[in-house]
């Protein structure tokens, strides 16, 4: 095992007995939502996990470990510390490890330790993505270079339209990740199921995606694939009010010369200021809906990884 990497003993069990186990992600909790709905949405993502019968693993780097399964200490800290946590994706590990800091994982630093730990489902909001105005600032996430060559399935509610999501879907497709929607043709945009984007990938049962899954990774192909889960209708919220606080939020940035990985965040913030309570409500029942989701493909996978053939 990697001499960085500390499993949980609750979430060891589990994947030792071959038991379904859905990964989380942190950024979400320290840069993603404000204290203290970022840790009453962290223990109630976790809690909707375990009602559907997985066992959450909630990921982080503390003092320079690899963690996979926080203690509900652990969680609360990091919650706590929000944005003054450091945002690690793949190139922010070796300084955190080397000098014990405390990351909040991104859905690709989230991948990584996942894929390092044995989990192969990971349930989180939104996923990073081509920039607007990537053909000037090269802005791409580099959750989607993770996609490409790391093995975990990602369940999302696609992309907040802070990016652009025709180009997402073009370097995803370059990179040869599955963009598999969930009862849905159309990738979802976050707070909307709608973004007027076709997708060639279609499942409607999680039993479906499983199979996928499996089969992708029996055939050596390696890399991560897109679940896109779209908001439930009861909480998704009108395009007249995203919109135009995205476009503020956006405009802001540049006139601030927001760069880098402080760009996502700066967009969070904004838009849940600019929407009041309203956004940050829907962003919180749609992780709920994406984590009971990977809950259901992370059962289906156990039982398709442990089937024997009958003769
Ligand atoms: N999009 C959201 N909510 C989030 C993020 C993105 O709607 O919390 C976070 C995730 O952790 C994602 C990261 O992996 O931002 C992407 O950051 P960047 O665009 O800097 O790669
Ligand atoms: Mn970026």
């Amino acid at each position: 095992m990697n001499q960085y990497l500390d499993i949980s003993d609750e979430v060891q069990a589990a994947l030792s007995a071959g038991e379904p186990v859905v990964a989380l992600e942190s950024t979400i909790i320290s840069h993603g939502m404000p204290w203290p709905q970022n840790l009453e949405t962290a223990r109630a993502v976790e809690a909707v996990i375990r009602d559907a019968g997985a066992t959450p693993a909630t990921i982080a780097i503390i003092d320079g470990r690899l963690k996979a399964g926080l203690s509900p200490e652990e969680l609360e800290t990091l919650a706590r510390k929000g944005p003054a946590a450091t945002k690690a994706s793949r190139r922010d590990f070796p300084r955190l490890l080397a000098e014990k800091g405390l990351g909040a994982t991104t859905v690709a630093g989230t991948m990584i330790v996942a894929s390092m730990a044995g989990i192969k489902i990971f349930a989180t909001g939104g996923i990073g993505g081509v920039h607007r105005g990537a053909e000037t600032t090269w802005d791409v996430s580099a959750d989607l270079v993770e996609l490409a060559r790391t093995d975990t399935a990602v369940v999302c509610a696609g992309a907040k339209s802070i990016l652009d999501l025709a180009k997402t879907l073009e370097f995803l497709e370059t990179r040869g990740v599955p963009v598999i929607g969930y009862r849905t043709s159309e990738l979802p945009a976050f707070y909307t199921s709608h973004s007027g984007l076709v997708l060639e990938e279609r499942a409607d049962s999680p039993q479906e995606i499983a199979a996928m899954l499996t089969a992708k990774w029996a055939a050596g192909l390696s890399g991560g694939v897109v679940v896109a889960n779209p908001i439930p209708e009861q909480y998704s919220l009108p395009q007249g009010v995203v919109n135009p606080a995205i476009e503020q939020s956006v405009a802001e940035a540049e006139k601030a010369g927001i760069k880098g990985k402080q760009l996502t965040p700066y967009l969070l913030k904004r838009i849940s200021e600019i929407t009041g309570g309203e956004s940050l409500e829907s962003n919180i029942a749609l992780v709920k809906n994406n984590a009971r989701l990977a809950a259901e493909i992370a059962i289906a996978y156990a039982q398709e990884t442990v089937e024997v053939p009958e003769f």
